[in-house]
């Protein structure tokens, strides 16, 4: 046997092997999504689900810190010293929720640096949501009541994710997502038991962040593209229409104890399909804010690239405190 012959049959037994292991990891991977088991980061896993899961769990990390800007804008015009000890705990909250996911999400094989990159340059996503101004006290009601509860409804179902370190950052957000729920019911609640102006205040809100708050599940089904995979995997429990409604369900009963009215005039109750039936949301003006045109979408980007320059040196100090602690173990 000449060496070429020989380097030829390494090479091809080297491929069978690979091959064979291939095969098994995908079988193993197949049983165990459907065995409802969870898939760790040192398991085999599809190029696609890896790239499906760095997407949503960055985007949605991405939301997490952009989210932090409209409660940010009043947290210096809280009415009391409560209320904004309360609102700078939350949106620290937010913070931490940024944190856990852009690590979860650095187990898949991306760097944080990628992902701030891919941020600030304005190749990734952030939700909708945050592209619309908080204009007044009530709005910091609205977003607990309404942004946190539609978080909630779309996450619960994302603790149960099969990649296991997306569900478990998940259980914990939830929780503290359940407290910023409560926490804008409850500033709704004083202003709903207050003067007639507050009154309105608080209508007025609910009345802006409801539709946008809707449109945070995302594209009707039949125009959401990576749902079916999602769910075939079971990453996505449950499809956007089926949350959206389900959120509806749930802010009725909330809103009669408020006494607010939700602004959809052809809201009903469907006795058949046992659930509401909604009226027309604007796509429009969710393909408007998602192509980068919706209200605050060049202020939240702006903020989001400030925040990052003026962090330089905070980086620079910390890589470089890291390297000379490094140097003193490796002398060590
Ligand atoms: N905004 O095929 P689908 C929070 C994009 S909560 C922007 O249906 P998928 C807490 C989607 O990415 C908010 N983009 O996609 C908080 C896709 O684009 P791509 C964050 C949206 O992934 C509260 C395209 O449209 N929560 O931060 C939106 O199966 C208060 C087609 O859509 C999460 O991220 C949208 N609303 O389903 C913080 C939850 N909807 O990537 C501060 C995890 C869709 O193909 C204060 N994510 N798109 O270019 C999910 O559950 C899913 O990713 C969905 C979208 C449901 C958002």
């Amino acid at each position: 046997m000449t060496t070429t012959q020989q380097d030829t049959g390494q090479h091809a037994e080297h491929d069978a092997r690979l091959d064979a292991e291939e095969a098994a990891g995908r079988e193993r991977f197949d049983d165990l999504i459907a065995a409802d088991s969870r898939v760790e980061p040192r398991d085999w896993m599809p190029d696609d689900y890896r790239r499906t899961l760095i997407r949503q769990m960055s985007q949605h990390a991405n939301s997490e810190i952009i989210g932090m800007q409209p409660e940010a804008n009043w947290i210096t015009r809280a009415p009391s010293l409560k209320r904004k000890a309360i609102l700078m705990a939350k949106v620290q909250d937010e913070a931490g929720h940024g944190l856990y996911l852009y690590s979860a999400t650095q187990t898949l094989g991306i760097t944080r640096d990628e992902m701030t990159e891919q941020l600030i340059a304005g190749k990734a996503r952030y939700s909708s949501i945050f592209n619309y101004p908080t204009v007044s006290w009530a709005d910091m009601g609205a977003i607990g009541w309404l942004v946190d509860g539609a978080a909630i409804c779309n996450q619960v179902p994302l603790c149960r994710a099969s990649y296991a370190p997306y569900g478990r950052a998940m259980v914990r957000i939830c929780k503290e997502e359940s407290f910023h729920q409560r926490q804008g019911f409850e500033i709704l609640l004083s202003l709903m038991r207050g003067t007639t102006a507050q009154q309105q205040l608080a209508q007025d809100a609910v009345n802006r962040w409801y539709w946008p708050s809707l449109m945070m599940f995302g594209p009707p089904d039949d125009d959401s593209p990576n749902s079916a995979r999602s769910m075939a995997w079971k990453i996505k429990r449950f499809s956007n229409d089926e949350l959206r409604q389900r959120f509806v369900g749930m802010l009725v009963p909330q809103a009669e104890v408020l006494g607010v009215t939700l602004p959809d005039p052809d809201l009903r109750w469907n006795e058949e399909r046992q659930a509401y039936d909604l009226g027309p949301i604007d796509w429009t003006e969710f393909n408007e804010v998602l192509s980068g045109r919706g209200p605050c979408n060049a202020q939240r980007m702006q903020r989001r690239r400030e925040a990052h320059e003026d962090g330089r040196w905070v980086r620079e100090a910390a890589a470089a405190y890291a390297a000379k602690q490094s140097g003193r173990v490796a002398a060590a």
